[in-house]
């Protein structure tokens, strides 16, 4: 949940200073740049916050929506203020449709790809708030020519590349509660879904809770018989060819254990799973 939240900030940050950029040039940059600008931050936020919100909330699709259009929406106005009407309606307009957007992809996208969903939209995002503060930098430049170090587009351009690292570097811990949700008909954080073939777990990486109740159902799709056996804990789930069998674990260590398929060859095939118990608190 930290890195949301950090996320979050991150992105409001950069949104406000685009804003305030915005605000005190107004005088200087074109009305077509700024229903440009305008345009562009009511569609990114509402998509962005409606693609959170969504994955986050997934059970209240309706109020997500709203919110995630009603954000975009004054967003895109706060935006397109400073230049013209036309310009705030631009931006009330692509807020509207970001927000909207935005909810669908995150209710459509599997519980699986949440991670990768949320990395995709917050670069985005980031990148094309850089793309307006280029914008707004030669707007400004071809009537001032500043000088000052704020008007380089590299001391910005650094923060995103710190921004880009952090987040490749760290994952989000928070993945778990986040996908803490039945109603998409994937299993619950602790409830892990198994599929065995020849010669192949599905999932490959597994994260789950210390000290929280794990149930493994290990599902056989193969035509052989298949195991799925953790060692440190315990289980050991057989399933025969089109059964499916559950077993319940707690992980008291956090740490990565493996799950191999114990028949003879088959972890040596690739019957193996990395498990990782992150701690709860
Ligand atoms: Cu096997």
């Amino acid at each position: 949940m930290l890195h949301l939240i950090a996320l979050v900030i991150i992105i409001t940050l950069l949104l406000s200073w685009l804003l305030i950029f915005s605000y005190l040039f107004k005088s200087v940059i074109s009305n077509m740049a700024g229903m440009v600008i305008a345009m562009t931050l009511g569609m990114i936020v509402g998509l962005s916050t409606g693609t959170i919100t969504s994955i986050l909330y997934p059970t209240a699709f309706f109020e997500m929506t709203v919110i995630s259009m009603l954000i975009g929406l004054v967003i895109g106005v706060i935006s397109g203020y400073p230049f013209s009407l036309a310009a705030s309606l631009e931006g009330l307009m692509a807020g509207i449709m970001g927000g909207m957007m935005g909810t669908m992809l995150g209710v459509m996208s599997a519980p699986e790809t949440f991670i990768q969903l949320l990395r995709v939209m917050s670069l985005l995002t980031v990148a094309i708030f850089f793309l307006v503060y280029l914008l707004q930098i030669h707007e400004i430049n071809k009537v001032k020519m500043k000088k000052n170090v704020l008007f380089q587009p590299l001391a910005y351009f650094f923060v995103v590349f710190l921004f880009i690292i952090s987040f490749h570097t760290y994952s989000f811990p928070a993945n778990i509660s986040i996908i803490d949700d039945s109603t998409h008909g994937h299993a619950s954080h602790n409830n892990i879904m198994l599929h065995a073939t020849e010669y192949n777990f599905h999932p490959k990486d597994i994260r789950v809770p210390s000290n929280e109740e794990i149930t493994f159902t290990s599902t056989n799709s193969g035509s052989q018989e298949h195991d799925f056996v953790i060692k440190e804990a315990g289980a050991h789930i057989h399933t025969s060819p089109g059964t499916t069998n559950s077993q319940s674990v707690i992980f008291t260590e956090p740490g990565n254990y493996q799950a191999i398929c114990s028949l003879p060859g088959h972890k040596e095939a690739g019957m193996v799973t990395t498990i990782s118990v992150v701690s709860t608190e």
